[in-house]
């Protein structure tokens, strides 16, 4: 009997170009990944007038805080099945090249006179989540528009080829962590910065250790994204103590055209987002964690 062929997988929707600019930059932009009208529902999520407090975490950066809403699981909702959207997924291991999971995402809006987030390393963090190694990314879907007004994260082009670099306590604060400042100034002075300004359904793909920092929203407009993180499967994290949702789980995706049938449970279920974390209460959240020893040691 013949063996049934299985359906051929859809391709990713990035060009030679953009390989390449991620290849070397660490990070590239994909105009259009996403229409106006598939975003509708999201952008109706992000209205300025709705009370997002019941969904997001607040997270100190130094002085500032900043307000983010996480997800681990992936239930039918629309949060659920986002990072499951094969445009996403395909585009995420051609990058890679190799097949990935979900490591989690984040839905953030910053409001005019919201705070910003300090420069980092991705990987800094999740090397300490017990990955071995760099293969990981993260896709920003625009939801707003993004500029430097509002807050849009610059990144450091070719900084994803340096080492991972060591992270000091910066303040006074046990979560104030960031890369070791001297080392950054000497690596923005030599590379500089490039802005991802986007328009609403642009997607950005950045490599986990492209050095990256966002401003505070100093226009009178929001500005959404979430970020999709993906994690290579053959990358799966080392057990650490809080980390159960890092751990790998087989990635089913969805129809790529499911938000514009909006075929989805909800926006949300009622336990899609993480709880709100602190640092005494570490237990489900992606921002506390048990540190190496020696970034204390060393700050
Ligand atoms: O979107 C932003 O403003 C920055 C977010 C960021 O850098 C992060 O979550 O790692």
């Amino acid at each position: 009997m013949d063996t049934p062929t299985p359906p051929p997988k859809p391709a990713h929707p990035l060009s030679a170009e953009q390989l390449a600019a991620f290849e070397r930059d660490g990070v590239v932009i994909v105009r259009g990944l996403f229409s106006p009208d598939e975003l509708e529902v999201l952008r109706a999520t992000c209205d300025p007038a709705r009370d997002l407090s019941e969904l997001q975490t607040e997270v100190r950066d130094g002085a500032r805080t900043y307000k983010v809403a996480i997800w681990t699981r992936l239930d039918e909702s629309l949060f659920g099945k986002l990072p499951r959207t094969p445009r996403v997924v395909r585009a995420a291991e051609a990058l890679l090249g190799e097949p990935v999971y979900h490591w989690h995402s984040k839905l953030l809006r910053k409001l005019p006179g919201d705070g910003g987030v300090g420069i980092h390393q991705d990987y800094a963090t999740w090397y300490e989540d017990g990955c071995l190694g760099p293969q990981m990314l993260t896709c920003t879907v625009a939801i707003h528009r993004n500029d430097r007004a509002n807050g849009c994260v610059a990144f450091v082009p070719g900084s994803h080829k340096l080492a991972r670099i060591h992270r000091v306590r910066l303040g006074e604060t046990s979560d104030t962590h960031g890369p070791e400042p001297a080392r950054v100034a000497e690596i923005l002075r030599r590379r500089g910065q490039i802005h991802g300004e986007l328009e609403p359904g642009d997607a950005l793909f950045f490599h986990c250790m492209t050095l990256h920092a966002s401003g505070p929203n100093l226009s009178a407009t929001p500005r959404s994204v979430v970020h999709l993180s993906y994690n290579a499967v053959s990358n799966q994290p080392i057990p650490r103590p809080g980390q159960a949702h890092h751990r790998y789980r087989p990635l089913a995706l969805v129809a790529d055209d499911y938000l514009r049938a909006r075929d989805y449970s909800a926006v949300y279920e009622a336990d899609t987002f993480h709880a709100r974390e602190t640092e005494d209460d570490p237990a489900a959240g992606i921002f506390y964690r048990q540190r190496d020893q020696d970034v204390d040691a060393h700050g």
